[in-house]
């Protein structure tokens, strides 16, 4: 049918719950390779034939083989478009990608019910695995640019000395680890911040292993000692230093009315929910997890969070949950985990703690938070408005991973 926010002005539905609608694009692939496949699609997370599952599991297959099960993505409304990614491996040439309600070997179906608008289809630029943040374009305070070397990259570098700052907005696709290099022509030290931690003090030459989160991060030169001559930042997406360790919600300890129950898209069919309730109460989830040496960790956060408020005729009011992260039964950090629009759509979120060498705990607990007074909760005041959760989000499972190394 023709719709406004759609590329091309059409989209495609009939990949839905009882359904054995097969969609076929052909393609037609420049040289071999391994290929990103974006599905742009939609559903909406109340219809009655998504509320059950959520994400709808579709069979993707290259000319008839190569399948992969793909969850298409969620809004609150129909044809808020988000997109689905997965790898496709394609020899030069002609092929047929399909995307099916029914398995190959018949035993899975698609659930749920899930309108596709388009498919696309790119091959990554091995270059572009780099990303370089020239120091002449960042955030200077005090630092000062220098136009007069010649063999240096992009049009000059940056001179950074006691307490100046160069400050860079570095983007990441996803949470993880990342090599960043520091290109300099000499000089004195610096220390290295990312997202307001300090990790390290650098000098000529350093790379540093760190973690950074998905969107944008914010990474900070502070001048030590000397003269910094910094010509550039280098960015790339790195594995195997960094590691993660996961632990699963369903094998840690619960009190109070928090609970283990099924989630099929949950890792092990299972997460824990009802963390939180009224103030004061005891419900709560808490990790046992061991760190290799005292430092900074990454903790991220599988989660979903189902709240909604009924929509009014313009607002579907998403509601974030929050949870009281405390670390070895210290006062807690607060962490808002936003809607993912179905108990079974599980996102990460990762929120930076300080572990000591050893066993430590993780607690997560939630309440619903007071009005401005401090005191008053505005579920007295409309009692029938779901308007601030008291509940900390479904958790899947956590992973801790260190978030540098010099
Ligand atoms: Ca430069
Ligand atoms: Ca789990």
């Amino acid at each position: 049918m023709p719709l406004s926010p759609t590329s091309g002005g059409h989209d495609v539905g009939g990949l839905r719950t009882g359904s054995d609608v097969t969609l076929d694009v052909k393609v037609s692939a420049p040289q071999d390779g391994t290929y990103d496949l974006s599905v742009f699609a939609n559903s909406m997370n109340t219809a009655d034939a998504v509320k059950e599952q959520g994400p709808t599991n579709v069979f993707l297959r290259v000319d008839g083989k190569a399948e992969q099960e793909v969850h298409l993505p969620l809004g609150y409304r129909w044809l808020v478009w988000d997109h689905a990614d997965a790898k496709v491996a394609l020899t030069k040439g002609e092929h047929v990608l399909t995307l099916a309600a029914k398995s190959l070997d018949g035993t899975r179906a698609t659930k749920s019910d899930a309108l596709v608008d388009k498919i696309d289809l790119s091959l990554a630029n091995p270059a572009a695995a780099e990303t370089i943040y020239e120091a002449e374009y960042a955030t200077l305070k005090g630092a000062s640019t220098d136009y007069s070397r010649k063999k240096v990259s992009g049009p000059g570098h940056v001179t950074i000395g006691k307490d100046q700052t160069a400050t860079f907005w570095a983007y990441s696709p996803d949470d993880g680890e990342f090599t960043l290099t520091l290109d300099t022509l000499g000089g004195g030290r610096a220390w290295l911040d990312v997202n307001g931690r300090r990790l390290t003090g650098v000098s000529a030459g350093t790379t540093v292993k760190a973690f950074l989160s998905g969107g944008i991060n914010k990474i900070t030169l502070t001048g030590q000692s000397g003269r910094l001559r910094l010509d550039r930042l280098r960015v790339r997406n790195t594995d195997g230093t960094l590691k993660p360790t996961w632990y699963e919600a369903e094998a840690a300890r619960v009190a109070g009315t928090a609970k283990v129950a099924a989630y099929p898209l949950a890792d092990g069919g299972k997460a824990v929910t009802d963390v939180g309730g009224a103030p004061g109460n005891a419900s709560t989830l808490t990790f046992d997890v061991t760190a290799p040496r005292n430092g900074a960790y990454a903790v991220t956060v599988r989660y979903a969070n189902p709240e909604q408020s009924p929509a009014s005729h313009y607002n579907p009011d998403p509601l974030a949950r929050h949870a009281e992260i405390s670390v070895n039964g210290a006062p807690p950090r607060r962490a808002w985990f936003p809607h993912s629009f179905h108990a079974d759509n599980f996102w990460e979120l990762t929120v930076p703690v300080q572990l000591k060498k050893g066993a430590n705990t993780i607690a997560f607990a939630s309440r619903e938070l007071p009005n401005f007074d401090g005191d008053s909760s505005i579920s007295d005041t409309f009692p029938d408005i779901l308007l601030r959760s008291k509940y900390a989000p479904i958790v899947d499972k956590i992973a801790v991973t260190p978030l540098a190394k010099p």
